[in-house]
């Protein structure tokens, strides 16, 4: 890629400029900050894809909303396929399925509805094929350089909640979740499978959270309970102001690893799908997280990684080796 204007400071006008556009193209149901922009950019790369305002609006907020990416076509491929994973037509080394506490829980439910949803799936072709979209990868780029790795795969099948409010996402930073550094270089593709509001439980986000540090997370004391390995910020000031991103099928965001964000409760009847991949520079290293606040997370997946492939010495760095996989450029650290 080839380095263009490093640094621009535009005067109010343009920022307020900037703002009106972003919030006109993209339905939020809160405000963005209108903060001075930097004089040199920190979260994205140089790039010749992002338009200067773009850059800005993720360097200030921490995500960015990029319209109609991934066609109808894919989105139905990768639905067809998840059913097809729920159904037990096909097994997939590797994938995780993951269900609803209070449905699962619940009697006469057929399996599938339980799902909230399937994790690493990298070594199922047709859902990976997300993760490799031209159209996804160049906005990638921009923000973890030309060493591209696939990190993390979900898709996420939000269940109609089952009065429980047990299908909300709480508030958290996925960096929570990553031994790997430095968290610039990690960037997360969200994309909507269909229209996504508050009424079926639309990604909800703090904007420019993604500037502080990475904060101390636990299971949040929910009375219906709390999904595995749902955590969140802990003592989450729920006064804070939060934007809703109202996406249509196929919209995608993509948001740093420190912007805190969650997901509302679905009261709708039907399934609310989303599918995405965090990526991250192959350039990232993997950091020892023995004595920070992401020693409770790394127990847990340790300790169900061990169970399930039996070994009694995996570690976290092992379980994130086995499921990362090169995209693009070349494999150089993680
Ligand atoms: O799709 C959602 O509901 C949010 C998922 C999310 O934030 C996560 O799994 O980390």
């Amino acid at each position: 890629m080839q380095a263009y204007r490093r640094s621009f400071v535009p005067g109010s006008a343009g920022r307020l400029a900037v703002l009106q556009r972003h919030l006109s193209a993209v339905p939020l149901s809160g405000q963005v900050t209108s903060a001075v922009y930097p004089s040199k950019f920190c979260y994205t790369l140089d790039n010749r894809l992002l338009t200067t305002e773009q850059r800005q609006f993720y360097e200030e907020n921490g995500f960015l909303v990029i319209k109609n990416l991934v066609s109808a076509v894919d989105i139905e491929c990768f639905r067809k396929e998840f059913e097809r994973l729920c159904k037990k037509e096909v097994t997939v080394p590797g994938l995780q399925i993951m269900r609803d506490i209070a449905i699962a829980k619940s009697e006469f439910v057929p399996e599938q509805k339980a799902i909230t949803k399937v994790q690493n799936f990298q070594d199922d072709p047709e859902l990976f094929r997300y993760c490799s979209l031209p159209q996804v990868v160049k906005y990638v780029e921009c923000f973890t350089g030309p060493n591209i790795m696939a990190m993390h795969t979900m898709l996420i099948n939000k269940p109609p909640d089952a009065g429980k409010k047990s299908s909300r996402h709480p508030m958290h930073q996925d960096l929570h979740y990553f031994p790997f550094r430095p968290s610039d270089r990690i960037v997360c593709a969200w994309t909507a499978m269909e229209r996504i509001d508050r009424s079926n439980g639309c990604l909800v986000v703090i904007p420019g959270t993604h500037k502080g540090t990475l904060k101390q997370h636990d299971y949040p004391e929910w009375e219906g309970g709390v999904n595995k390995m749902y955590h969140g910020v802990r003592d989450f000031d729920l006064s804070i102001p939060r934007v809703h991103l109202v996406m249509e099928k196929g919209d995608t965001v993509f948001f740093h690893p420190l912007l805190i964000h969650g997901s509302g409760m679905n009261r709708t009847a039907g399934f609310r799908k989303a599918i995405s991949c965090h990526y991250a520079s192959a350039d990232c290293h993997y950091i020892d997280v023995k004595g920070t606040t992401q020693e409770n997370i790394e127990k847990e997946v340790v300790e169900l990684a061990q169970k399930r492939y039996g070994l009694s010495d995996l570690t976290l760095k092992d379980t994130w080796m086995i499921r990362a996989r090169l995209i693009d450029g070349e494999r150089t650290n993680l």
